[in-house]
């Protein structure tokens, strides 16, 4: 892989780090280290939200029922859970409404409006979904119903122009995710204290969602992971009975923390210590966006608005076993998968009948990863099947999709991600296609973007307390990325069935001055899923090293851990 070492713009790593970002300002600086919500007042402002909210005070009044259409995501299902749980607080009377992936796909569907509708609905606010649905639009216009459609989506095109659906008022901002579009329609209506809560679940949404986690992302997440982690602290110190207690309704009459769902799922999940952009991204995101994929997010839902602890207790089990299966059908597909695969491709189309819809992403992202090369996973049906595209840097898929739209049903997504479905007997030529137009595409290398050179003695945990300034990581603000080079290894071994690879660095050995340095100081060092460099290094060996540096907390640890990302043998540089 090439490295590239961002251009050293400053001498203190901190400096150098916000400039990566793009950080300049001290006011900027200011709105990174310190984020808060309120600094962007005026983005949470979005136009629609004052029409919206007069004609839900009025269904409010008149005792209408108001349907949440939410969708099967883990944004979806936290936005929502906010407007569930927003709108229940002011009296209205509102159901939630999540469309089966399968059965219904993405979006509003005319089935669904006529179901709610059937339901007696009156309203329907549409969450994280709505604003490519010009056509369900005017069919709920059909059937009477106010349609609110809040979204962070982009409109549908029709012959190169925006198509905003006909709807009683569209709260539509891109700014963030449909989460917290959702908590900028409710949070005027609501009390301060609840508005403050809600904001857990748009900070899961937003790191889910892959917002990027600068500005306006950063302030929610970062005030959103307060809020969790002040409600579980508080919690863990209760004891169970307490636990059940609180879903009573205390004797002031005032709510109690709704999150009773997640901080059961959180327990279940294991997690030990404070909850960040990890544990969301990869522990309770996934058990979320479960039910979604193989059954009904309708269960995710369910678990983050129910106030019975048993209940809570069953739903939490039923997501982390659903996340079980899904992570077993993947891995399945995914051997499957690789068995179709021809190296030769500058562009992988497989599909198979076996593939659920629900996993077929999860299997292109995988492969993507591994092979670095466009992925397209196709679930085949009897008529009708779908296909998801995950791709490279430099390889926009989603216009590559949409060059054939005349075979294909429908089409979205980004450059990077994007999904379709078309009909089943189109599937041959489409990857034929596809794999013609790829090869007279310009290529692009895989490129390593490395933040920093940094020397081997500046790495101890006064750096990692630096670093962790940066914290929360995500999209647009990645952990930080090192290179040092020069440093001698020792101790090499695989973990994990031989998966991993495990090794000693010496930070003060430098290549001129041989100063050896034993054991003592020596700095661990793992590399996940590069079990077969064991052969090919050997002790005393000198090596240049990208890396992020961590604290590795595992089995009670408390040492500086350099998580490797890739190794140069060659250190002439
Ligand atoms: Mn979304």
């Amino acid at each position: 892989m090439k490295w590239k070492i961002a251009p050293r713009k400053s001498d203190n790593l901190v400096e150098q780090l916000l400039i990566n970002r793009g950080i300049k300002t001290e006011k900027e600086k200011e709105q990174f280290f310190h984020p808060k919500i309120s600094d962007f007042a005026s983005d949470l402002q979005i136009p629609g939200i004052k029409r919206a909210n007069k004609r839900i005070l009025q269904a409010i009044e008149r005792g209408e029922l108001i349907i949440v259409y939410g969708d099967y995501d883990a944004d979806g299902i936290c936005a929502a859970a906010v407007l569930y749980k927003g709108l229940t607080s002011i009296g209205a009377k509102v159901l939630p409404y999540i469309p089966h992936r399968e059965k219904e796909g993405y979006g509003i569907s005319n089935i669904g409006l006529q179901s709610v509708k059937n339901s007696g609905a009156a309203v329907v606010v549409t969450v994280d979904n709505g604003i490519a649905a010009a056509d369900q639009a005017i069919f709920a216009k059909s059937l009477g119903l106010d349609l609110i459609i809040t979204d962070h989506h982009m409109p549908a095109e029709r012959k190169n122009k925006l198509l905003w659906p006909d709807a009683y008022a569209i709260i539509h901002s891109t700014k963030m995710c449909g989460a917290a579009v959702a908590w900028c329609l409710i949070r005027d209506l609501i009390k301060k204290e609840l508005s403050n809560e809600l904001l857990q679940f748009v900070a899961i949404a937003t790191i889910c969602d892959l917002l990027p986690l600068l500005g306006l992302g950063r302030a929610f997440v970062s005030e959103g992971l307060k809020v969790l982690n002040k409600d579980l602290l508080r919690s863990r110190s209760e004891d169970s009975i307490a636990l059940a207690r609180r879903t009573l309704p205390s004797p002031s009459g005032e709510r109690k923390t709704t999150n009773l769902g997640l901080q059961i799922l959180i327990e279940e999940s294991g997690i030990k210590g404070p909850i960040g952009s990890y544990e969301i991204g990869y522990i309770i995101g996934p058990r979320l966006n479960a039910m979604g994929r193989l059954e009904h997010a309708i269960d995710s839902l369910r678990l983050l608005c129910t106030k019975d602890p048993v209940k809570a207790k069953r739903l939490a089990k039923l997501l982390a076993d659903t996340n079980v299966t899904r992570q077993k059908m993947t891995m399945e597909a995914l051997e499957q998968a690789k068995l179709l695969i021809d190296k030769q491709k500058k562009i992988h189309v497989i599909f198979s009948k076996d593939w659920s819809a629900g996993i077929i992403g999860l299997v292109a992202g995988r492969i993507c990863e591994e092979y670095s090369r466009p992925v397209i996973a196709i679930s085949v049906g009897e008529e009708i099947s779908k296909g998801s595209a995950r791709s490279i840097d430099g390889i926009n898929i989603i216009e590559l999709i949409r060059k054939h739209s005349d075979i294909l049903i429908d089409a979205g997504g980004h450059p990077g991600a994007a999904g379709f479905s078309l009909l089943s007997k189109h599937i041959e030529v489409f990857k034929k296609r596809l794999e013609e137009i790829i090869l007279v595409l310009p290529e692009e290398k895989k490129v390593l973007e490395i933040d920093a050179e940094v020397i081997g003695k500046q790495l101890n945990k006064t750096l990692i307390h630096e670093l962790q300034r940066f914290e929360p990581f995500g999209l647009g603000n990645r952990r930080p990325v090192l290179v040092t080079k020069n440093v001698q290894i020792s101790d090499i071994r695989t973990v994990g069935d031989g998966k991993h690879l495990k090794f000693k660095v010496s930070p003060s050995v430098i290549l001129s001055g041989a100063q050896r340095s034993e054991g003592s100081n020596a700095i661990d060092a793992i590399a996940f899923g590069m079990g077969d460099w064991v052969n090919l290094l050997k002790s005393g060996q000198v090596l240049n090293l990208v890396y992020n540096l961590e604290l590795d907390t595992y089995n009670g640890n408390d040492k500086v851990q350099l998580k490797v990302k890739d190794i140069g043998v060659n250190p002439s540089a």
